[in-house]
């Protein structure tokens, strides 16, 4: 027998531990240990009922990912909780940690469930793009109705123990000495002769008509696209519309069809790239971190703002700087609002806010910089602006602080070298809301320690967000890929298609908005300002003015005025076409000579997405991003690609290299330009019939 579960037995009770670390995953070594110690705990004749429960530091949180897609291996896990559940002696599950997927279908294969306060159950294999494949569809909605059922399996989350409690799903709440308590209960059911309670004998009934064809109506916006919540309801239907065995031949049917679904493939990709990208490659788990207790921001705009939020949130004090009081009131008041409205949406307390905003301390002088950790400068987007704010940094800041920069466009090392420290800067790209939006670019510059480095991915998960690391170069990862994409599709109008019709295929790709809606919500004016600043400086790669640059000439900036590529109503974020627009593109092709093409939808999609792709290619080639996953997550987590699709490298394995270096070649040689010379990389890969995953 392997030791991945023990049997003991306390206090006239077998104790069945299950000890896989880090999270007691129930792969086959685990299943088999489930049954034997099973087997051994109904065999012997001094255990009056059995507990299941967790080493470490946790209950089971599902079945092993990395066993998907291999071949199955006996025994199943329905059939090692069908085993349970058909025990003749009471079974407890005694719960810590999270108890997840199917983890929580052990427990509920169980007759009782205790655990302690700090637990928590869910059923997450949506998120893998599943659905919970051992009874968790068939036995849920009979324990928690099928309205919490269907929450819970379709949202993923996870659900505290005491709300778990009052669900229905877990019958105690016991003390921190979990298996002795458990084992305390235990008796108690069996000196008060409580009856075993297998779930398969309850019933499901649904708590009106029409709560499935509600449920879904509520899905086809939230989970556009994704094929594993439709897939959730299905299951938790047959519980109400079959008999319980047949319920879960269906659960299984479904299941599998998922498990062999591109998209399952892909949101496991995610799964574990989100935890590989944290990695960076040749900086160890040994390499020192340093302290960060407090934090200062320059700049209280609208970035800044949201910057210091993520440390607030996270119990780290921010001194945040202004040049004058009138900006600093202003900034604080904003964050203030923030947090307020958050508080009356029910997310937080107005104690928190408070909290929160005690933590803050506004200054109009840099030398409070002085002890704090780390600075983060938000500052305008100047060199010379930069320089400035990195020269008094580098006068006030004591020895060991980190200084970075939350530049999107301007060279990290420049800026590096403006200070006596460069080992000690780092660029700290946030995304707009910065206190929103997930993803962190972390750019190492050349000279940028391995320390620094280590620390700030270290503190980006502590704030919350997704770090990646990147190199450093024009747009770094996300913007360079975003900007091909841009005039890509801005070069798709001027031959023939319209803005929605461009916004609509990249729409029903999964994103959440084509380019051009998201250029009305950045606002026209920003990528018009830069191409201006670019070409009065005479950059020689600067573009030629645009039927989009033409449009912020006019003062149509997007949504902030109520017109841009599109008009909006006023208080409304729809995007509608405007015939001002399309007379203004028609004006811009005359003026160019071009005769206006019909442009076919797949022609939008392969420009769009393989010019990305291509770029993505140069980036890995490049060593701006270490892995393709690095790249993946970016886009995930910066830009909304559809999870279901694994992210932007992902996707084009998915696709097949072969297939893309073919277009990418055609369009090279249809219209030239830099984007579509082909990537090295690509070719390499493709003639070796490898994917970017494959690439080492
Ligand atoms: C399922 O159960 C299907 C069934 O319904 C039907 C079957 C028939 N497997 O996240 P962390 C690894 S589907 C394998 O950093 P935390 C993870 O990769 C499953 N490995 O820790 C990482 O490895 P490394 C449903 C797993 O404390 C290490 O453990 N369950 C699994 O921040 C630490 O992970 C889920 O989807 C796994 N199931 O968070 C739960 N889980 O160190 C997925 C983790 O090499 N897991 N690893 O990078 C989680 O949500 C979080 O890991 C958890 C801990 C909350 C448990």
């Amino acid at each position: 027998m392997s030791d991945a579960v023990t049997y003991e037995r306390r206090d006239g009770i077998g104790v069945i531990t299950v000890n896989n670390p880090p999270v007691n995953a129930l792969g086959q070594a685990v299943r088999q240990g489930l049954k034997e110690c099973l087997d051994q705990g109904l065999a012997d004749g001094e255990a009056r009922a059995l507990v299941v429960t967790g080493g470490g530091n946790t209950f089971p949180a599902g079945a092993d990912i990395r066993e998907f897609g291999k071949p199955p291996q006996e025994p199943s896990l329905p059939d090692v909780i069908d085993a349970y559940e058909s025990s003749d002696k009471l079974v407890v599950a005694a719960i810590h940690g999270t108890a997840l997927g199917g983890g929580l279908e052990v427990a509920l294969g169980c007759d009782y469930r205790v655990a302690v306060e700090s637990a928590a159950v869910g059923v997450p294999e949506v998120k893998l793009g599943l659905l919970p494949g051992a009874g968790g569809t068939q036995r849920l909605p009979r324990l928690a109705g099928v309205q919490n059922a269907l929450e819970m399996i379709t949202g993923g989350n996870q659900v505290k123990a005491p709300k778990a409690r009052d669900m229905g799903i877990i019958d105690a709440i016991v003390g921190a000495d979990l298996v002795d308590e458990a084992v305390a209960y235990a008796n108690k059911l069996v000196s008060e002769a409580a009856p075993r309670r297998p779930i398969r004998d309850m019933e499901a009934s649904a708590e009106s008509d029409s709560v499935f064809d509600d449920f879904e109506k509520g899905l086809q916006k939230k989970a556009r696209g994704f094929l594993a919540p439709f897939h959730c309801v299905k299951a938790v239907r047959a519980a109400v519309d079959l008999p319980f065995r047949e319920g879960l031949k269906r659960e299984r049917e479904l299941f599998q069809e998922l498990m062999d679904s591109p998209q399952s493939k892909a949101q496991r990709h995610v799964f574990f790239a989100e935890r590989e990208v944290g990695k960076v490659p040749g900086i160890g788990k040994d390499t020192p971190k340093r302290e960060i207790k407090s934090v200062g921001v320059v700049g209280a705009g609208t970035m800044g703002g949201g910057i210091a939020m993520n440390f607030l949130n996270a119990g780290i004090p921010v001194i945040i700087k202004e040049v004058k009081q009138e900006a600093l009131d202003k900034g604080l008041s904003v964050i203030r609002k923030n947090y307020e409205s958050t508080a009356k949406k029910g997310r937080i307390s107005m104690d928190d806010v408070d909290k929160r905003m005690g933590l803050i301390m506004p200054t109009l002088d840099y030398d409070d910089f002085k002890d704090v950790d780390l600075v983060i400068e938000a500052v305008f987007e100047s060199m010379d602006v930069k320089q400035d704010v990195f020269e008094t940094l580098d006068r006030v800041c004591k020895p060991g602080a980190i200084l970075a920069t939350n530049t999107s466009t301007l060279d990290v090392n420049r800026i590096a070298s403006f200070t006596g420290r460069p080992e000690d800067v780092m660029g700290m790209h946030f995304f707009s809301p910065a206190n929103v939006m997930k993803l962190l670019e972390n750019v190492r510059g050349d000279k940028t320690s391995d320390e620094v480095v280590a620390t700030v991915m270290d503190l980006s998960k502590r704030i919350g967000k997704v770090g990646v690391c990147v190199g450093v170069c024009d747009g770094f990862v996300g913007n360079r890929m975003l900007h091909k994409r841009q005039a890509e599709a801005v070069a798709l109008v001027d031959e023939g298609a319209s803005p929605e019709q461009v916004d609509k295929v990249i729409y029903d790709f999964g994103f959440p908005m084509g380019p051009f809606a998201m250029s009305d919500l950045a606002g026209l004016d920003i990528g018009y300002s830069i191409r201006l600043e670019r070409r009065k400086a005479g950059d020689p790669d600067a573009q030629e003015l645009t039927w989009l640059d033409k449009l912020a000439e006019k003062g149509r900036y997007g949504q902030k005025t109520q017109a841009g590529v599109y008009r909006y109503e006023e208080g409304d974020r729809t995007p509608k076409p405007d015939p001002e627009v399309a007379e203004l593109i028609e004006q811009h092709r005359r003026d160019k000579g071009i005769t206006p093409r019909e442009v076919s939808d797949q022609e939008i999609l392969e420009r769009c997405m393989y010019v990305m792709v291509n770029e993505g290619s140069k980036i890995l080639e490049e060593g701006i991003a270490a892995r393709a996953l690095d790249v993946d997550i970016v886009w995930i987590y910066g830009y909304g690609f559809p999870v279901y699709r694994g992210g932007t490298m992902f996707w084009a394995d998915q696709v097949g290299l072969g297939e893309i270096r073919d277009r990418v070649r055609q369009f090279y040689q249809d219209q030239g330009g830099e984007q579509w010379k082909p990537s090295p990389l690509l070719e390499q890969l493709a003639s070796e019939g490898k994917g970017f995953h494959d690439a080492k």
